[in-house]
Protein backbone atom coordinates (compact mmCIF):
# COMPACT_ATOMS: atom_id res chain seq x y z
CA UNK A 1 0.00 0.00 0.00
CA UNK A 2 1.46 3.80 -0.71
CA UNK A 3 0.95 6.49 1.09
CA UNK A 4 -1.12 8.26 -1.40
CA UNK A 5 -3.97 5.35 -1.07
CA UNK A 6 -4.06 5.72 2.80
CA UNK A 7 -7.01 8.29 2.79
CA UNK A 8 -9.45 7.14 0.27
CA UNK A 9 -9.10 3.62 2.07
CA UNK A 10 -9.82 5.11 5.36
CA UNK A 11 -12.61 7.48 3.87
CA UNK A 12 -14.42 4.37 2.30
CA UNK A 13 -14.64 2.69 5.65
CA UNK A 14 -16.15 5.38 7.42
CA UNK A 15 -18.52 5.54 4.67
CA UNK A 16 -19.26 1.57 4.57
CA UNK A 17 -19.90 1.94 8.61
CA UNK A 18 -22.05 5.36 7.64
CA UNK A 19 -24.43 2.61 5.13
CA UNK A 20 -24.66 0.59 8.14
CA UNK A 21 -25.73 2.70 10.68
CA UNK A 22 -28.50 3.63 8.00
CA UNK A 23 -29.69 -0.11 7.17
CA UNK A 24 -32.56 1.16 5.21
CA UNK A 25 -30.58 2.70 2.50
CA UNK A 26 -29.14 0.64 -0.38
CA UNK A 27 -25.69 1.00 -0.89
CA UNK A 28 -26.09 0.95 -4.73
CA UNK A 29 -28.32 4.33 -4.18
CA UNK A 30 -25.88 7.73 -5.64
CA UNK A 31 -27.60 9.82 -3.07
CA UNK A 32 -26.24 7.07 -0.47
CA UNK A 33 -23.23 7.63 -1.88
CA UNK A 34 -23.36 10.75 -1.24
CA UNK A 35 -24.63 10.90 2.21
CA UNK A 36 -22.11 8.86 3.25
CA UNK A 37 -19.57 11.01 1.37
CA UNK A 38 -20.65 13.76 3.36
CA UNK A 39 -20.86 11.90 6.75
CA UNK A 40 -17.33 11.13 6.62
CA UNK A 41 -16.75 15.03 6.27
CA UNK A 42 -19.19 16.05 9.14
CA UNK A 43 -18.67 16.22 12.86
CA UNK A 44 -20.74 14.39 14.59
CA UNK A 45 -23.64 16.75 15.84
CA UNK A 46 -23.53 19.31 13.37
CA UNK A 47 -26.65 19.63 11.83
CA UNK A 48 -27.44 21.06 7.69
CA UNK A 49 -29.16 23.52 6.34
CA UNK A 50 -29.73 22.80 2.98
CA UNK A 51 -30.89 19.28 0.82
CA UNK A 52 -28.54 17.67 -1.39
CA UNK A 53 -31.71 15.40 -2.47
CA UNK A 54 -34.50 16.78 -4.85
CA UNK A 55 -36.97 14.18 -4.16
CA UNK A 56 -37.33 11.26 -1.31
CA UNK A 57 -40.82 9.08 -1.68
CA UNK A 58 -42.35 6.99 1.25
CA UNK A 59 -45.06 3.73 0.96
CA UNK A 60 -46.78 4.02 4.03
CA UNK A 61 -48.09 0.13 4.78
CA UNK A 62 -50.82 -0.40 7.49
CA UNK A 63 -49.66 -0.89 10.89
CA UNK A 64 -51.59 -2.23 14.32
CA UNK A 65 -54.03 -3.90 11.84
CA UNK A 66 -55.08 -0.87 10.14
CA UNK A 67 -56.14 -0.75 6.58
CA UNK A 68 -54.27 2.31 6.15
CA UNK A 69 -51.68 2.95 3.55
CA UNK A 70 -50.62 5.70 1.04
CA UNK A 71 -47.90 7.07 -0.87
CA UNK A 72 -45.58 10.30 -0.13
CA UNK A 73 -43.26 12.64 -1.68
CA UNK A 74 -40.57 14.33 -0.22
CA UNK A 75 -38.80 17.51 -1.38
CA UNK A 76 -36.93 20.17 0.23
CA UNK A 77 -39.18 23.54 0.78
CA UNK A 78 -37.84 27.11 2.68
CA UNK A 79 -36.74 25.73 5.83
CA UNK A 80 -37.31 22.34 5.78
CA UNK A 81 -38.75 19.26 3.85
CA UNK A 82 -42.51 19.56 2.13
CA UNK A 83 -44.54 16.23 2.31
CA UNK A 84 -47.49 15.85 -0.08
CA UNK A 85 -49.43 13.04 -1.56
CA UNK A 86 -53.06 10.81 -0.69
CA UNK A 87 -53.57 8.43 2.36
CA UNK A 88 -56.72 6.44 2.13
CA UNK A 89 -58.16 3.49 5.27
CA UNK A 90 -58.65 6.16 8.02
CA UNK A 91 -61.56 6.97 10.18
CA UNK A 92 -63.80 9.25 8.25
CA UNK A 93 -63.84 13.29 8.78
CA UNK A 94 -61.41 12.64 11.31
CA UNK A 95 -58.03 14.69 12.15
CA UNK A 96 -54.29 12.14 12.25
CA UNK A 97 -51.18 13.26 13.33
CA UNK A 98 -48.45 11.92 11.26
CA UNK A 99 -44.73 12.24 12.01
CA UNK A 100 -41.18 11.30 11.48
CA UNK A 101 -40.11 9.22 13.69
CA UNK A 102 -36.88 8.40 14.50
CA UNK A 103 -36.05 5.00 13.28
CA UNK A 104 -36.44 3.74 9.66
CA UNK A 105 -37.92 0.55 10.75
CA UNK A 106 -41.51 -0.18 10.60
CA UNK A 107 -41.12 -4.19 10.97
CA UNK A 108 -43.00 -4.31 14.01
CA UNK A 109 -46.60 -4.96 13.79
CA UNK A 110 -47.42 -2.08 15.53
CA UNK A 111 -44.74 -0.01 14.27
CA UNK A 112 -43.02 0.67 17.55
CA UNK A 113 -39.39 -0.31 15.74
CA UNK A 114 -39.51 3.26 14.30
CA UNK A 115 -38.55 4.53 17.58
CA UNK A 116 -39.70 8.54 18.52
CA UNK A 117 -40.29 11.60 17.03
CA UNK A 118 -37.27 12.39 14.67
CA UNK A 119 -35.56 15.35 17.20
CA UNK A 120 -32.14 15.80 16.16
CA UNK A 121 -32.08 19.09 18.81
CA UNK A 122 -33.68 17.54 21.90
CA UNK A 123 -36.58 19.64 21.70
CA UNK A 124 -39.92 18.94 23.48
CA UNK A 125 -42.77 17.95 21.33
CA UNK A 126 -44.74 20.49 19.46
CA UNK A 127 -46.23 22.90 16.90
CA UNK A 128 -44.62 23.40 13.89
CA UNK A 129 -43.79 27.07 13.18
CA UNK A 130 -45.07 28.25 16.74
CA UNK A 131 -41.98 27.45 18.79
CA UNK A 132 -40.13 24.70 20.27
CA UNK A 133 -41.02 21.17 18.59
CA UNK A 134 -39.45 18.07 17.47
CA UNK A 135 -38.03 18.17 13.68
CA UNK A 136 -40.22 15.30 13.16
CA UNK A 137 -43.42 17.09 13.93
CA UNK A 138 -46.17 17.81 11.87
CA UNK A 139 -49.95 19.29 11.72
CA UNK A 140 -52.56 16.76 11.69
CA UNK A 141 -54.00 15.45 8.30
CA UNK A 142 -57.56 15.28 7.68
CA UNK A 143 -59.60 12.31 6.10
CA UNK A 144 -62.93 13.05 4.42
CA UNK A 145 -65.77 11.35 3.92
CA UNK A 146 -63.83 8.24 2.51
CA UNK A 147 -60.81 8.13 4.83
CA UNK A 148 -58.65 9.70 2.50
CA UNK A 149 -56.27 12.18 3.51
CA UNK A 150 -54.93 14.56 1.24
CA UNK A 151 -51.16 15.24 2.63
CA UNK A 152 -49.92 18.85 2.65
CA UNK A 153 -47.78 19.02 5.59
CA UNK A 154 -44.15 21.05 6.19
CA UNK A 155 -41.07 19.61 8.61
CA UNK A 156 -39.12 22.04 9.20
CA UNK A 157 -35.18 21.75 9.85
CA UNK A 158 -34.85 19.11 7.99
CA UNK A 159 -33.35 17.55 5.09
CA UNK A 160 -33.33 15.57 1.98
CA UNK A 161 -29.39 13.20 1.87
CA UNK A 162 -25.91 14.79 3.31
CA UNK A 163 -25.77 12.32 6.60
CA UNK A 164 -26.39 15.00 9.40
CA UNK A 165 -27.85 14.62 12.81
CA UNK A 166 -30.86 16.41 10.98
CA UNK A 167 -31.18 14.14 7.40
CA UNK A 168 -34.91 12.52 6.93
CA UNK A 169 -33.48 10.12 4.83
CA UNK A 170 -33.58 6.64 6.10
CA UNK A 171 -36.18 7.43 9.20
CA UNK A 172 -40.05 6.66 8.86
CA UNK A 173 -42.79 8.03 8.82
CA UNK A 174 -45.69 7.31 11.02
CA UNK A 175 -49.43 8.09 10.59
CA UNK A 176 -51.32 7.76 14.11
CA UNK A 177 -54.97 7.05 14.89
CA UNK A 178 -55.70 10.13 16.60
CA UNK A 179 -55.23 13.72 16.16
CA UNK A 180 -51.60 15.20 17.40
CA UNK A 181 -52.80 17.81 20.59
CA UNK A 182 -49.42 19.60 19.80
CA UNK A 183 -48.82 19.36 23.57
CA UNK A 184 -49.25 16.45 24.98
CA UNK A 185 -45.40 14.53 25.81
CA UNK A 186 -43.04 13.12 24.13
CA UNK A 187 -45.61 12.77 21.02
CA UNK A 188 -49.15 14.57 21.12
CA UNK A 189 -51.35 11.32 22.68
CA UNK A 190 -52.25 10.88 19.10
CA UNK A 191 -52.59 7.18 19.76
CA UNK A 192 -51.58 3.83 17.67
CA UNK A 193 -49.48 4.03 14.63
CA UNK A 194 -52.00 2.68 12.10
CA UNK A 195 -49.14 3.53 9.26
CA UNK A 196 -45.56 3.22 8.48
CA UNK A 197 -43.14 3.57 5.50
CA UNK A 198 -39.37 4.40 5.39
CA UNK A 199 -38.41 7.86 3.55
CA UNK A 200 -36.22 7.14 0.52
CA UNK A 201 -34.06 8.89 -1.67
CA UNK A 202 -35.11 9.29 -5.33
CA UNK A 203 -32.91 11.52 -6.65
CU1 LIG B 1 -45.84 9.63 15.19
ZN1 LIG C 1 -43.03 15.22 18.36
Amino acid sequence: MTLDSRPARWLAGVATLALAGCASVPASDSAAARAAAATARAPAGVLATSSSVRQAAVTLAPASGSLVSGQLVLRPMGDGVHLSGEIGGLTRNSSHAIHIHENGDCSAADASSAGGHFNPTAAPHGKVGAGAHHAGDMDNIVANASGVAAVNVHAHGVVLGGGAGNDAIGRAVVVHAQRDDYRSQPSGDAGARVACGVIRAQD
